[in-house]
Protein backbone atom coordinates (compact mmCIF):
# COMPACT_ATOMS: atom_id res chain seq x y z
CA UNK A 1 0.00 0.00 0.00
CA UNK A 2 1.85 3.48 -1.19
CA UNK A 3 2.16 5.98 1.96
CA UNK A 4 -1.14 7.74 2.30
CA UNK A 5 -0.18 10.78 4.69
CA UNK A 6 -2.47 13.18 7.28
CA UNK A 7 -3.43 16.51 5.32
CA UNK A 8 -5.81 17.74 8.04
CA UNK A 9 -6.73 17.54 11.54
CA UNK A 10 -9.54 19.69 12.73
CA UNK A 11 -11.42 19.29 16.54
CA UNK A 12 -14.40 20.91 17.46
CA UNK A 13 -16.63 21.32 20.79
CA UNK A 14 -20.35 19.39 20.58
CA UNK A 15 -22.37 17.95 23.07
CA UNK A 16 -22.58 14.21 24.12
CA UNK A 17 -25.91 12.49 25.21
CA UNK A 18 -26.21 14.51 29.02
CA UNK A 19 -25.61 17.66 26.97
CA UNK A 20 -22.18 18.29 28.06
CA UNK A 21 -19.80 18.73 25.65
CA UNK A 22 -17.02 16.53 24.36
CA UNK A 23 -14.46 16.49 21.48
CA UNK A 24 -15.09 15.15 17.72
CA UNK A 25 -12.34 15.50 15.67
CA UNK A 26 -11.94 15.31 11.87
CA UNK A 27 -9.04 13.42 10.42
CA UNK A 28 -8.28 14.09 6.24
CA UNK A 29 -5.88 12.07 4.52
CA UNK A 30 -5.99 11.31 0.66
CA UNK A 31 -9.38 11.80 -0.14
CA UNK A 32 -11.12 10.09 3.34
CA UNK A 33 -12.13 11.51 6.53
CA UNK A 34 -12.55 10.20 9.69
CA UNK A 35 -14.37 11.65 12.33
CA UNK A 36 -14.37 10.63 16.06
CA UNK A 37 -16.62 11.64 18.91
CA UNK A 38 -14.95 11.26 22.08
CA UNK A 39 -17.05 9.50 24.99
CA UNK A 40 -17.27 10.67 28.82
CA UNK A 41 -17.87 8.70 32.28
CA UNK A 42 -19.49 10.05 35.00
CA UNK A 43 -18.82 6.72 37.97
CA UNK A 44 -15.13 7.14 36.62
CA UNK A 45 -12.01 4.77 38.02
CA UNK A 46 -9.54 7.51 39.63
CA UNK A 47 -6.84 6.29 37.71
CA UNK A 48 -8.43 7.26 34.29
CA UNK A 49 -6.72 9.25 32.02
CA UNK A 50 -7.91 13.10 32.36
CA UNK A 51 -10.27 14.73 30.58
CA UNK A 52 -9.26 18.11 30.24
CA UNK A 53 -11.97 20.71 31.14
CA UNK A 54 -11.94 24.38 30.95
CA UNK A 55 -13.35 25.33 34.11
CA UNK A 56 -15.51 28.42 35.00
CA UNK A 57 -19.27 29.32 34.49
CA UNK A 58 -19.76 28.08 30.75
CA UNK A 59 -21.18 24.70 30.90
CA UNK A 60 -20.46 24.41 34.35
CA UNK A 61 -17.17 24.92 33.74
CA UNK A 62 -17.85 21.27 31.52
CA UNK A 63 -16.54 23.17 28.04
CA UNK A 64 -13.67 21.40 26.65
CA UNK A 65 -12.31 24.54 24.17
CA UNK A 66 -8.66 23.83 25.63
CA UNK A 67 -8.73 20.32 24.20
CA UNK A 68 -10.33 21.65 21.35
CA UNK A 69 -7.49 24.27 21.13
CA UNK A 70 -4.95 21.91 21.91
CA UNK A 71 -6.12 19.75 18.57
CA UNK A 72 -6.01 22.56 16.46
CA UNK A 73 -2.71 24.24 17.38
CA UNK A 74 0.04 21.67 18.89
CA UNK A 75 -1.54 18.10 17.50
CA UNK A 76 -1.99 18.72 13.91
CA UNK A 77 1.29 20.41 13.75
CA UNK A 78 3.06 17.53 14.41
CA UNK A 79 1.17 14.61 13.02
CA UNK A 80 0.33 16.78 9.70
CA UNK A 81 2.02 15.07 6.54
CA UNK A 82 3.08 11.63 8.64
CA UNK A 83 1.65 7.82 7.61
CA UNK A 84 -1.64 7.51 8.15
CA UNK A 85 -1.28 4.17 8.87
CA UNK A 86 1.58 4.19 11.07
CA UNK A 87 -1.30 4.26 13.84
CA UNK A 88 1.43 3.40 16.96
CA UNK A 89 3.95 5.67 16.02
CA UNK A 90 1.23 8.61 15.37
CA UNK A 91 -0.19 7.67 19.41
CA UNK A 92 3.47 7.59 20.51
CA UNK A 93 3.84 10.67 19.17
CA UNK A 94 0.92 12.73 21.28
CA UNK A 95 1.93 10.58 24.13
CA UNK A 96 5.36 11.97 24.16
CA UNK A 97 3.84 15.56 22.98
CA UNK A 98 1.89 15.12 26.01
CA UNK A 99 4.53 14.07 28.85
CA UNK A 100 2.39 13.79 31.61
CA UNK A 101 1.55 10.42 32.91
CA UNK A 102 -2.29 10.97 32.71
CA UNK A 103 -2.07 12.86 29.56
CA UNK A 104 -3.34 16.02 31.86
CA UNK A 105 -1.21 18.36 29.15
CA UNK A 106 -2.77 17.91 26.62
CA UNK A 107 -5.87 16.02 27.54
CA UNK A 108 -6.92 12.17 26.94
CA UNK A 109 -10.10 13.63 25.06
CA UNK A 110 -8.21 15.59 22.92
CA UNK A 111 -5.73 12.99 22.08
CA UNK A 112 -8.20 9.90 21.46
CA UNK A 113 -9.87 12.00 19.34
CA UNK A 114 -7.35 12.33 17.38
CA UNK A 115 -6.23 8.87 17.88
CA UNK A 116 -9.64 7.64 17.31
CA UNK A 117 -9.99 9.65 13.92
CA UNK A 118 -6.75 8.37 12.46
CA UNK A 119 -7.93 5.19 12.87
CA UNK A 120 -11.58 5.48 11.32
CA UNK A 121 -9.52 7.59 8.09
CA UNK A 122 -6.77 4.53 7.66
CA UNK A 123 -9.57 1.90 7.39
CA UNK A 124 -11.17 4.43 4.87
CA UNK A 125 -8.43 5.01 3.14
CA UNK A 126 -7.71 1.40 2.66
CA UNK A 127 -11.56 0.34 1.83
CA UNK A 128 -11.71 -1.79 4.77
CA UNK A 129 -14.13 -2.44 7.19
CA UNK A 130 -13.39 -0.42 10.39
CA UNK A 131 -12.91 -3.92 12.45
CA UNK A 132 -11.20 -5.15 9.81
CA UNK A 133 -8.60 -2.49 10.07
CA UNK A 134 -8.70 -2.53 13.60
CA UNK A 135 -8.15 -5.94 13.82
CA UNK A 136 -4.96 -5.80 11.73
CA UNK A 137 -3.53 -3.34 14.01
CA UNK A 138 -3.69 -6.04 16.66
CA UNK A 139 -3.07 -9.27 14.41
CA UNK A 140 -6.40 -10.72 14.82
CA UNK A 141 -7.94 -12.54 11.96
CA UNK A 142 -10.95 -14.03 13.80
CA UNK A 143 -14.17 -12.06 13.91
CA UNK A 144 -16.27 -12.86 15.63
CA UNK A 145 -19.41 -11.76 17.39
CA UNK A 146 -19.33 -10.32 20.78
CA UNK A 147 -22.18 -11.57 23.02
CA UNK A 148 -23.89 -8.15 24.39
CA UNK A 149 -24.62 -7.16 28.26
CA UNK A 150 -27.78 -4.89 27.59
CA UNK A 151 -28.37 -2.44 30.88
CA UNK A 152 -31.93 -2.71 31.44
CA UNK A 153 -32.26 -1.59 35.06
CA UNK A 154 -29.80 1.59 36.32
CA UNK A 155 -29.03 3.35 39.49
CA UNK A 156 -25.90 4.74 41.04
CA UNK A 157 -24.81 7.90 39.36
CA UNK A 158 -26.03 7.26 36.38
CA UNK A 159 -30.41 7.38 37.34
CA UNK A 160 -32.47 9.84 39.87
CA UNK A 161 -33.38 6.94 41.45
CA UNK A 162 -32.34 5.43 45.71
CA UNK A 163 -31.31 1.90 43.24
CA UNK A 164 -26.84 1.68 44.44
CA UNK A 165 -25.59 -1.06 42.23
CA UNK A 166 -25.19 0.99 38.90
CA UNK A 167 -26.19 -1.72 36.14
CA UNK A 168 -28.38 -4.65 35.92
CA UNK A 169 -27.73 -6.31 32.70
CA UNK A 170 -29.45 -8.86 30.71
CA UNK A 171 -27.10 -11.33 28.62
CA UNK A 172 -29.68 -13.19 26.26
CA UNK A 173 -28.01 -16.81 25.36
CA UNK A 174 -28.92 -16.16 21.70
CA UNK A 175 -26.16 -17.27 19.17
CA UNK A 176 -26.54 -14.41 16.93
CA UNK A 177 -26.86 -10.29 17.30
CA UNK A 178 -30.40 -10.08 15.04
CA UNK A 179 -31.58 -12.57 17.74
CA UNK A 180 -29.96 -11.11 21.38
CA UNK A 181 -31.25 -7.69 20.40
CA UNK A 182 -34.63 -9.18 20.14
CA UNK A 183 -34.73 -10.64 23.22
CA UNK A 184 -33.14 -7.86 25.12
CA UNK A 185 -36.30 -5.30 23.15
CA UNK A 186 -38.67 -7.79 24.34
CA UNK A 187 -37.49 -8.00 27.74
CA UNK A 188 -37.31 -4.25 28.01
CA UNK A 189 -40.47 -3.38 26.26
CA UNK A 190 -42.25 -6.01 28.54
CA UNK A 191 -40.37 -4.33 31.95
CA UNK A 192 -41.99 -1.08 31.71
CA UNK A 193 -45.34 -3.01 31.80
CA UNK A 194 -44.40 -4.34 34.93
CA UNK A 195 -43.63 -0.93 36.37
CA UNK A 196 -46.06 0.37 35.44
CA UNK A 197 -48.28 -2.10 37.09
CA UNK A 198 -46.25 -1.74 40.07
CA UNK A 199 -46.69 2.39 39.59
CA UNK A 200 -42.74 2.91 39.70
CA UNK A 201 -41.49 5.17 37.48
CA UNK A 202 -40.18 4.30 33.85
CA UNK A 203 -38.27 7.34 32.75
CA UNK A 204 -35.15 6.34 31.37
CA UNK A 205 -31.24 6.96 33.03
CA UNK A 206 -27.99 7.97 31.24
CA UNK A 207 -28.16 5.02 29.27
CA UNK A 208 -31.13 4.53 28.31
CA UNK A 209 -32.38 2.03 31.05
CA UNK A 210 -35.21 2.21 33.49
CA UNK A 211 -34.20 4.05 36.77
CA UNK A 212 -37.28 3.79 38.95
CA UNK A 213 -37.20 3.76 42.85
CA UNK A 214 -37.49 0.24 44.44
CA UNK A 215 -37.60 -1.31 47.78
CA UNK A 216 -33.94 -2.98 47.79
CA UNK A 217 -31.68 -3.35 45.38
CA UNK A 218 -32.92 -7.18 44.78
CA UNK A 219 -36.02 -5.71 43.56
CA UNK A 220 -34.51 -4.56 40.07
CA UNK A 221 -33.49 -8.16 39.99
CA UNK A 222 -36.83 -9.23 40.25
CA UNK A 223 -38.35 -6.95 38.71
CA UNK A 224 -36.39 -7.93 35.36
CA UNK A 225 -36.71 -11.29 36.19
CA UNK A 226 -40.59 -11.12 36.10
CA UNK A 227 -40.27 -9.08 32.55
CA UNK A 228 -38.70 -12.10 30.75
CA UNK A 229 -41.40 -14.40 32.11
CA UNK A 230 -44.13 -12.60 30.89
CA UNK A 231 -42.80 -13.03 27.31
CA UNK A 232 -41.96 -16.30 28.11
CA UNK A 233 -37.68 -16.45 28.77
CA UNK A 234 -36.32 -18.42 31.18
CA UNK A 235 -33.56 -17.26 33.53
CA UNK A 236 -30.51 -19.63 32.57
CA UNK A 237 -32.00 -20.61 29.65
CA UNK A 238 -33.10 -18.28 27.49
CA UNK A 239 -30.78 -15.24 29.26
CA UNK A 240 -28.75 -14.85 32.46
CA UNK A 241 -28.16 -11.32 34.36
CA UNK A 242 -24.96 -9.18 34.69
CA UNK A 243 -24.51 -6.55 37.23
CA UNK A 244 -22.28 -3.40 37.39
CA UNK A 245 -21.68 -2.89 41.32
CA UNK A 246 -19.84 0.10 40.31
CA UNK A 247 -18.70 -0.57 44.04
CA UNK A 248 -15.68 2.37 44.33
CA UNK A 249 -19.28 4.90 44.60
CA UNK A 250 -20.55 3.02 47.43
CA UNK A 251 -17.39 2.43 49.33
CA UNK A 252 -16.55 4.54 52.69
CA UNK A 253 -12.97 4.34 53.12
CA UNK A 254 -13.26 5.59 56.88
CA UNK A 255 -14.93 2.55 58.54
CA UNK A 256 -14.22 0.55 55.42
CA UNK A 257 -18.31 -0.53 54.43
CA UNK A 258 -20.21 -0.81 51.23
CA UNK A 259 -23.21 1.27 51.93
CA UNK A 260 -26.48 0.35 50.25
CA UNK A 261 -28.51 2.82 51.31
CA UNK A 262 -32.04 1.11 49.16
CA UNK A 263 -31.63 -1.76 51.72
CA UNK A 264 -30.75 0.44 54.63
CA UNK A 265 -27.40 -1.45 55.10
CA UNK A 266 -23.64 -1.16 55.54
CA UNK A 267 -21.94 -4.10 54.29
CA UNK A 268 -18.10 -5.36 54.65
CA UNK A 269 -15.95 -6.15 51.33
CA UNK A 270 -16.48 -10.21 52.65
CA UNK A 271 -20.76 -9.82 53.28
CA UNK A 272 -20.73 -8.18 50.15
CA UNK A 273 -19.63 -10.54 48.08
CA UNK A 274 -21.31 -13.02 50.25
CA UNK A 275 -24.51 -11.57 48.98
CA UNK A 276 -23.45 -11.04 44.83
CA UNK A 277 -22.67 -14.90 45.45
CA UNK A 278 -26.34 -15.21 46.92
CA UNK A 279 -28.27 -13.15 44.04
CA UNK A 280 -25.44 -15.00 41.45
CA UNK A 281 -26.80 -18.15 42.31
CA UNK A 282 -30.54 -16.76 42.55
CA UNK A 283 -30.73 -14.73 39.42
CA UNK A 284 -28.48 -17.04 37.31
CA UNK A 285 -26.06 -13.85 37.30
CA UNK A 286 -22.38 -14.67 35.08
CA UNK A 287 -20.72 -11.78 35.68
CA UNK A 288 -20.06 -8.92 38.13
CA UNK A 289 -18.38 -5.81 37.13
CA UNK A 290 -16.71 -3.70 40.25
CA UNK A 291 -17.73 -5.49 42.89
CA UNK A 292 -15.64 -3.97 44.89
CA UNK A 293 -13.19 -0.80 45.77
CA UNK A 294 -10.90 0.05 43.00
CA UNK A 295 -7.85 -0.22 45.64
CA UNK A 296 -9.34 -2.68 47.01
CA UNK A 297 -6.84 -5.38 45.40
CA UNK A 298 -6.98 -8.18 48.46
CA UNK A 299 -10.59 -8.00 48.42
CA UNK A 300 -10.99 -8.82 44.43
CA UNK A 301 -8.07 -11.54 45.21
CA UNK A 302 -10.17 -12.87 48.02
CA UNK A 303 -13.27 -12.89 46.12
CA UNK A 304 -12.07 -14.82 42.81
CA UNK A 305 -11.02 -17.38 45.35
CA UNK A 306 -14.08 -17.63 46.95
CA UNK A 307 -16.40 -17.83 43.55
CA UNK A 308 -16.23 -20.48 40.63
CA UNK A 309 -13.88 -19.09 37.30
CA UNK A 310 -17.29 -19.80 35.27
CA UNK A 311 -18.81 -16.21 37.23
CA UNK A 312 -16.50 -13.22 35.33
CA UNK A 313 -15.63 -10.71 37.60
CA UNK A 314 -14.57 -7.68 35.53
CA UNK A 315 -12.24 -5.04 36.57
CA UNK A 316 -13.44 -1.72 35.27
CA UNK A 317 -12.64 0.98 37.80
CA UNK A 318 -9.52 -1.34 38.93
CA UNK A 319 -8.16 -1.51 35.75
CA UNK A 320 -9.28 1.44 33.94
CA UNK A 321 -7.96 -0.03 30.57
CA UNK A 322 -4.28 0.41 31.88
CA UNK A 323 -1.67 -2.47 31.24
CA UNK A 324 0.36 -1.22 34.11
CA UNK A 325 -2.71 -1.95 36.70
CA UNK A 326 -4.00 -5.33 34.28
CA UNK A 327 -0.52 -6.41 35.02
CA UNK A 328 -0.83 -6.06 39.08
CA UNK A 329 -4.35 -7.78 39.06
CA UNK A 330 -2.74 -10.85 36.51
CA UNK A 331 -0.43 -11.07 39.43
CA UNK A 332 -3.17 -11.33 41.86
CA UNK A 333 -5.82 -13.16 40.26
CA UNK A 334 -8.08 -9.87 40.55
CA UNK A 335 -10.18 -10.68 37.72
CA UNK A 336 -11.32 -12.87 35.13
CA UNK A 337 -12.38 -10.44 32.71
CA UNK A 338 -11.74 -6.60 32.03
CA UNK A 339 -14.05 -3.76 30.28
CA UNK A 340 -12.38 -2.01 27.69
CA UNK A 341 -13.03 2.09 27.26
CA UNK A 342 -10.32 3.51 25.20
CA UNK A 343 -11.14 7.06 26.69
CA UNK A 344 -10.12 5.42 30.47
CA UNK A 345 -6.22 5.31 28.79
CA UNK A 346 -6.55 7.96 25.75
CA UNK A 347 -5.15 5.90 22.34
CA UNK A 348 -6.25 3.74 20.73
CA UNK A 349 -2.69 1.90 20.70
CA UNK A 350 -2.88 1.55 24.19
CA UNK A 351 -6.12 -0.09 24.23
CA UNK A 352 -5.29 -2.95 22.13
CA UNK A 353 -2.29 -3.10 23.51
CA UNK A 354 -4.39 -3.78 27.33
CA UNK A 355 -6.55 -6.25 25.23
CA UNK A 356 -3.59 -7.92 23.77
CA UNK A 357 -2.05 -8.43 27.58
CA UNK A 358 -5.76 -9.88 28.64
CA UNK A 359 -5.98 -12.55 26.28
CA UNK A 360 -2.73 -13.57 26.41
CA UNK A 361 -3.85 -13.99 30.09
CA UNK A 362 -7.15 -15.66 29.23
CA UNK A 363 -9.44 -12.80 30.46
CA UNK A 364 -12.55 -12.13 28.94
CA UNK A 365 -12.31 -8.97 27.07
CA UNK A 366 -15.52 -6.78 27.10
CA UNK A 367 -15.54 -3.27 25.38
CA UNK A 368 -18.03 -0.86 26.61
CA UNK A 369 -19.60 3.00 26.30
CA UNK A 370 -19.42 5.54 28.41
CA UNK A 371 -22.45 7.00 30.33
CA UNK A 372 -22.18 10.02 28.37
CA UNK A 373 -22.06 9.23 24.51
CA UNK A 374 -22.34 10.59 20.99
CA UNK A 375 -23.66 8.37 17.82
CA UNK A 376 -19.93 7.26 17.38
CA UNK A 377 -20.04 3.68 16.27
CA UNK A 378 -16.46 2.93 17.00
CA UNK A 379 -16.59 0.70 19.91
CA UNK A 380 -18.36 -1.51 17.89
CA UNK A 381 -16.55 -1.92 15.38
CA UNK A 382 -13.16 -2.43 17.90
CA UNK A 383 -14.92 -4.94 19.73
CA UNK A 384 -15.47 -7.05 16.37
CA UNK A 385 -11.62 -6.68 15.31
CA UNK A 386 -9.89 -7.58 18.79
CA UNK A 387 -12.52 -10.14 18.84
CA UNK A 388 -14.38 -9.90 21.98
CA UNK A 389 -16.19 -11.64 24.31
CA UNK A 390 -18.88 -9.30 25.48
CA UNK A 391 -20.27 -6.17 24.82
CA UNK A 392 -21.69 -3.44 26.68
CA UNK A 393 -23.36 -0.46 24.96
CA UNK A 394 -26.53 0.33 27.57
CA UNK A 395 -29.71 -0.37 26.57
CA UNK A 396 -31.85 -0.45 23.78
CA UNK A 397 -33.52 2.47 23.78
CA UNK A 398 -31.86 5.78 22.99
CA UNK A 399 -29.79 6.70 19.55
CA UNK A 400 -26.55 6.60 21.21
CA UNK A 401 -27.05 3.49 22.79
CA UNK A 402 -28.56 1.47 19.90
CA UNK A 403 -26.02 3.50 16.76
CA UNK A 404 -23.60 0.52 18.40
CA UNK A 405 -25.41 -2.17 18.42
CA UNK A 406 -26.96 -1.10 15.15
CA UNK A 407 -23.33 -1.03 14.16
CA UNK A 408 -23.26 -4.96 15.52
CA UNK A 409 -26.29 -5.77 13.30
CA UNK A 410 -24.76 -4.41 10.16
CA UNK A 411 -21.17 -6.39 10.90
CA UNK A 412 -23.13 -9.45 11.58
CA UNK A 413 -25.27 -9.36 8.33
CA UNK A 414 -21.94 -8.66 6.16
CA UNK A 415 -20.02 -11.34 7.80
CA UNK A 416 -22.67 -13.60 7.23
CA UNK A 417 -21.98 -12.97 3.22
CA UNK A 418 -18.64 -13.69 3.80
C1 LIG B 1 -19.30 1.93 33.77
C2 LIG B 1 -19.62 3.02 32.78
C3 LIG B 1 -20.45 2.63 31.60
P1 LIG B 1 -19.37 5.54 33.25
O1 LIG B 1 -19.14 2.16 34.96
O2 LIG B 1 -19.12 0.79 33.35
O3 LIG B 1 -21.63 2.01 31.93
O4 LIG B 1 -20.13 4.14 33.43
O5 LIG B 1 -19.19 5.78 31.81
O6 LIG B 1 -20.24 6.55 33.92
O7 LIG B 1 -18.05 5.39 33.95
MG1 LIG C 1 -18.31 -0.01 35.22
Amino acid sequence: MPKTVIKNITARQILDSRGDPTVEVAVEAGSARGVFGVPSGASKGSHEALELRDGGDLYSGLGVGKAVENVNQIIAKKLKGKDIFAQDKLDKIMIDLDGTKNKSKLGANAILGVSGAICKAAAKVKKQPLYKYIGSLNKNKKFSLPKPMFVTIEGGLHGDTNLNVQEFMVVPTAGTIAESVRVASEIFNSLKKVLRAKKLDSDLGNEGAYSPEVESNQQALELITAAAGLKGYEKGKDYNLALDVAASDLYEERDKQYVLSADQTSLSAERLVSLLKEWADKYSIIAIEDPLDEEDWEGWSAMRKRLSDSLLVVGDDLFVTQAERLKKGIKLNAANAIIIKPNQVGTITESLATVKLAQDHNLKIIPSHRSGETNDDFIADFAVGVGADYVKFGSVARGERIAKYNRLLAIEEELKQK
